[in-house]
């Protein structure tokens, strides 16, 4: 994972190791230098964080639901748990998605952002993450 840049990839902040489980993709961060508290976290589309990450495009969405709806329901398939980050700049805790099956998720990106994810499209867009902060692609 990358922080945000306007030349192209940022300061690399660590990985993130994507392992299938009985019930979903289990997501394994080893990442630093994140601001402390929660953050919206998502794949999107697009393997590319050029652009300042604009190129990764919108919220994985294999199946056309145009709802961001969280991990929980059947909304975009990319909406995952948020990221908790400590206070140290760390993110360790693992995150369960539910949903996801390792073979789908190839070759798109993954993408934290500014600020949490509260699961639902009001009272803004995407669950109000805003700002795109860091970003990777998922080989
Ligand atoms: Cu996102
Ligand atoms: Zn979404």
């Amino acid at each position: 994972m990358y922080l945000t840049s306007h030349q192209g990839l940022g300061q690399s902040i660590g990985n993130i190791i994507a392992t299938q489980k009985p019930y979903g993709v289990l997501l394994t961060p080893n990442l630093h230098n994140l601001p402390p508290g929660l953050h919206g976290f998502h794949i999107h589309q697009i393997p590319s964080c050029l652009e300042n990450e604009i190129a990764a495009g919108d919220h994985f969405d294999p199946y056309h639901s145009n709802q961001h709806l969280g991990p929980y329901e059947k909304g975009h398939l990319g909406d995952l748990p948020v990221l908790e980050v400590d206070n140290n700049g760390n993110a360790t805790l693992p995150i369960l998605a539910p949903r996801l099956r390792l073979n789908e998720i190839k070759n798109h990106s993954l993408i934290i952002h500014m600020s949490s994810d509260n699961y639902s499209d009001t009272p803004q867009k995407l669950g109000g993450g805003g700002a795109r902060i860091a970003c990777g692609i998922i080989k």
